[in-house]
């Protein structure tokens, strides 16, 4: 009978399983007068959690007399390579408290790679060329991002919770990293907005 079809049609269509969406966070970074921030780090502490996961390996090359990238973000533990893909030497250093290490004058793959195995902030020069500057940000947890051209980004999570969500920029007044705690539900993303103080830019800033 028809009316039986369509009956059963309706029926399969409320049962069948809804298709499940990311679960995470979706995070938007602007300054203080709404200019979005691209490079923003974004990283997320489950509540109470502890860090699992791999801390894996990241690269930092140097071309054109700059590090690529200028803003790189790794778990506690990782390390990093220095690839010199100029064609002059170059000699890298940090004396941030975090990892403080000196690069002695190198070309090509000669650099040690180093491993990152305290969280915090960690600055790069090089001192032979004054304007070259790389942030580095070792955090406690797998989960992290930087902001894309638009300002945005979002981070998958395994699991419903609680979480807190950090916002670190090289460039804010006071090295600022504010929080929010978020309430994660799967198959959903949780949003939030940042706005962060930064800085005036400085002319001949090697950030810019
Ligand atoms: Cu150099």
């Amino acid at each position: 009978m028809p009316g039986c079809l369509r009956r059963n049609v309706v029926v399969s269509f409320l049962f069948a399983p809804a298709v499940a969406g990311a679960t995470g966070v979706a995070v938007q970074v602007q300054d203080a007068t709404g200019k979005v921030l691209p490079d923003t780090v974004i990283y997320i502490e489950a509540e109470g959690g502890a860090a699992t996961g791999k801390p894996g390996t990241a690269l930092i090359e140097q071309k054109g007399l700059k590090f690529l990238p200028l803003v790189t973000v790794v778990q506690t533990g990782a390390m990093i390579n220095f690839p010199n893909n100029d064609k002059v030497r170059h000699h890298i250093y940090s004396f941030s408290p975090a990892h403080k290490f000196d690069q002695k004058l190198y070309s090509g793959q000669a650099a040690s790679p180093q491993v990152f195995d305290k969280a915090g902030t960690v600055v790069l020069g090089c001192n032979i060329h004054d304007k070259m500057i790389a942030y580095i940000k070792v955090v406690d947890t797998p989960y992290f991002a930087k902001t894309d051209g638009a300002g945005a980004v979002r981070i998958d999570l395994p699991a419903a919770g609680k979480y807190v969500v950090k916002a670190w920029h090289y460039n804010t007044v006071g090295g600022a990293t504010p929080e929010q705690v978020l309430t994660v539900k799967i198959g959903e993303l949780a949003t939030a907005i940042f706005k962060l103080p930064m800085k005036p830019i400085v002319v001949g800033d090697p950030g810019t």
